[in-house]
């Protein structure tokens, strides 16, 4: 038996990085009868079949620290949600998804935008969206994969993670197909390791040009291994959250959390309940958007 880390797996075979190489898996049975799949991140513990061959067979699966729904990853600590300023133009609705799925997940999120270089000279399209979330109290990297600008400090971001600044993290990239996060990634780790898609013209979309989530370590300048891992992810337009109860929606929204308590009622969703502290701050403390976007939130939660 030899201890490991999961980084891929296609079509029913697992690739596990083990101190003495990497091993190509099968998993056990038990897992199909007790329904659970191994992950991309999970720790597991490798049965070997055949040394030479580098061959074995995953016989158990540690327990997770996390394990977010999409994409589906374990033991990670921080998700960079990635999307681009323009080609395609940025979808708000799906970043707000995706911050309240990593909150419940009690990840760190750090939200990306990418291609700023593609952004005409003054325009403010990126400041204003950067004010508002940066206003909410999350942390907002722009970044030019094309030109290589803030991507130092995004490297630096996935390094460690911000309570143990000595420790390596597990990083995942997120968001639709075609913003560049295989860019990013090859960006951060200094060599070609993911294929870039195009754009599709017609529709001004990703190709999907990545099919299947992979873990990767970063290495220093130097070439010393960081300790810290990034994994890129397929891209993908739709996030359901209906499995997050919708009286803890309210709770996962980063800037309500400073109105907490000052509600008439203890419970309140912020919806049309009287004497919402909340929503007397819309369009003031709160930005209207983002309050939108919660309120559109709350009727899928339902399942309507
Ligand atoms: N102008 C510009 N183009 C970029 C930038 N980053 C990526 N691109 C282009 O955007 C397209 C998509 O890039 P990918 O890295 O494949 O995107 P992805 O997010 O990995 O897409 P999927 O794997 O399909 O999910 C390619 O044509 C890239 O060259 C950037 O910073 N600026
Ligand atoms: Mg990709
Ligand atoms: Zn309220």
């Amino acid at each position: 038996m030899i201890d490991g880390r999961l980084i891929k797996g296609i079509g029913g075979l697992y690739s596990v990085a083990t101190p003495r190489g990497t091993y190509t898996c099968g998993a056990r049975g038990v897992f199909r009868i007790k329904d659970t799949t191994p992950l991309i991140g999970d720790y597991v513990s490798v049965e070997i079949i055949d040394e030479t061959q580098r061959a074995g067979r995953i016989a158990r699966i540690k327990p997770r620290r996390s394990e977010l729904a999409r994409p589906r990853v374990a033991n990670i600590d921080c998700a960079v949600i990635v999307f681009s300023i323009v080609e395609p133009p940025i979808n708000l609705e799906l970043l707000d998804r995706l911050l309240l799925l990593t909150a419940e997940q009690d990840l760190r999120a750090v939200i990306c935008i990418n291609k700023t270089d593609l952004l005409p000279h003054g325009g403010s399209a990126l400041s204003d969206i950067t004010a508002v979330y940066a206003g909410a109290g999350y942390e907002v990297l722009c970044v030019s994969a094309a030109e290589g600008s803030g991507i130092e400090e995004l490297r630096r971001a996935v390094s460690r993670p911000a309570d143990n600044p000595g420790a390596g993290a597990t990083s995942v990239l997120a968001g639709p197909s075609g913003v560049g996060k295989s860019s990013i990634v090859n960006k951060i780790l200094r060599r070609d390791k993911m294929e870039i898609g195009g754009l599709s013209l017609k529709i001004g979309r990703g190709k999907h040009t990545t099919r299947h989530a992979e873990l990767i370590e970063i290495y220093e300048n130097d070439g010393r291994a960081s300790g810290s891992y990034i994994v890129d992810s397929p891209g993908f337009t739709s996030l359901d959250i209906s499995h997050i109860p919708h009286e803890k929606l309210a709770r996962l929204v980063k800037e309500f959390g400073g109105f907490e308590g000052m509600c008439r009622f203890k419970d309140c969703r912020h919806l049309s309940e009287p004497g919402c502290a909340v929503r007397a701050e819309v369009g003031r403390a709160i930005d209207a958007g983002r309050y939108e976007r919660y309120v559109n939130m709350v009727p899928t939660a339902f399942g309507r």
